[in-house]
């Protein structure tokens, strides 16, 4: 177990992202902090949550704020979940093993990535009853793709969560400028077999090609639904067309991910597009969204346009930088105690009462 939070070296959340990223050497920063090309996305995500505004209520009797919700079903203690990230012991030896440690002592929902440092088996263990979701990297060979989903599915991953906006890795300056290069020189807990997107499309005279699992189209859902049990998850969907096409092909439920402003440079921000996808999936699909979300207020306004729960993703990484797993159990209690006196100020004592009529006009 991780201590409870005793780490203080991020007083607040505030301080967290600077605090981590001090410690690190300028690749892993580059790595982490960059997203694609000039950053506009990046950037578009934050200022998407700062448009709002939240309405205050007085008098409102919360004596009692209870945050838990159901994911997919599955009992959470908050409506946030770590976002998948990759090679999580390059930031603290911990690693997946620790972040996976504080979600369970915190009661959150968490996604490993396929590209974990640590075997999704050995991930499994350190999370013991803890809900985790296996995200998936299609790879050129459709064998090694169903092997981990059988791997997942043995090791009582709950969800499968196929990432399907990276055929080939956006293009990244600050990683680029910095040597930060996602190869095969980074182990992959998962096994040698097991491969990142590629990092650009290879050139052949008047053409680009990129690998084999490029050619991917909707139907791969249906593939892989023959091969597991477990619901799919479609992250990386920005648009009410791919978030029907997701539905149609059996999605259980969507994210809205420019994966943290990573891909398509001049892509919208999230929170501005949850809207038409949660209208475009209708009431019977759950919509969760991540990019930006980094207060307790960023995870009420989502909450309000539709989503059902939020991802988190470098902030995981800032806290098991700053303090290994209890780092992220510290960051944790923060944002769960910061969520629990927002939804007081806005007068409501439970997530299932957090409707449209908590934010303010629509931003212009
Ligand atoms: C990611 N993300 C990501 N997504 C995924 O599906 N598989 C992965 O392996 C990774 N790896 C990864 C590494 C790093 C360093 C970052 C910052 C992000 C994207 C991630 O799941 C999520 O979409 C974003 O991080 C959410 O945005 P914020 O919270 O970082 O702003
Ligand atoms: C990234 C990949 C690996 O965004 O998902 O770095």
């Amino acid at each position: 177990m991780p201590d409870a939070g005793s780490d203080d070296s991020f007083p607040t959340l505030g301080d967290l992202e600077a605090a981590a990223i001090g410690k690190l050497p300028d690749r892993l920063r580059a790595y982490l902090q960059g997203g694609a090309a000039e950053e506009r996305t990046l950037r578009a995500n934050r200022e998407a949550f700062h448009r709002w505004t939240l309405r205050p209520r007085a008098l409102s009797g919360v004596e009692t704020v209870d945050l838990s919700t159901t994911v997919l079903g599955v009992p959470v203690r908050a409506p946030v979940f770590v976002a998948p990230t990759a090679y999580q012991a390059q930031f603290h030896p911990d690693g997946e093993p620790g972040v996976a440690r504080a979600a369970q002592a915190s009661g959150w929902l968490a996604a490993y990535s396929t590209l974990s440092s640590f075997s999704l088996e050995a991930i499994a263990e350190a999370a013991g009853t803890g809900p985790r979701w296996f995200q998936l990297y299609l790879q050129p060979d459709l064998s090694v793709t169903r092997r981990l989903v059988e791997r997942a599915e043995q090791a009582g991953y709950s969800a499968i969560v196929l990432t399907a906006d990276t055929p080939v890795l956006g293009v990244r300056d600050r990683q680029m400028r910095s040597g930060f290069a996602i190869d095969g020189s980074v182990p992959i807990g998962n096994g040698p077999d097991v491969l990142p997107p590629p990092r650009a499309p290879m050139a052949n005279r008047d053409r680009y090609h990129l690998r084999p699992e490029a050619k991917s189209s909707w139907e791969i859902l249906d593939r892989l639904r023959d091969v597991t049990r477990l619901p799919l998850v479609v992250k990386g969907i920005l648009t009410a067309e791919d978030a029907r096409l997701a539905v149609r092909h059996g999605a259980q439920a969507v994210l809205v991910s420019n994966h943290g402003g990573r891909q398509l440079d001049g892509g919208p921000s999230t929170l501005s597009v949850l809207p038409e996808v949660v209208e475009a999936v209708g009431p019977g699909v759950e919509v969760y969204l991540d990019g930006g979300v980094r207060r307790g207020g960023d995870i009420l306004t989502a909450l309000a346009l539709g989503a059902r729960a939020v991802g988190v993703g470098r902030p995981i990484l800032w806290a098991l930088t700053v303090g290994g797993a209890a780092g992220v159990r510290r960051y944790m209690d923060l944002l769960g105690s910061e969520l629990a006196t927002d939804l007081a100020l806005v007068g409501r004592t439970s997530i299932g009462a957090v409707d449209r009529s908590v934010l303010g006009a629509s931003p212009a």
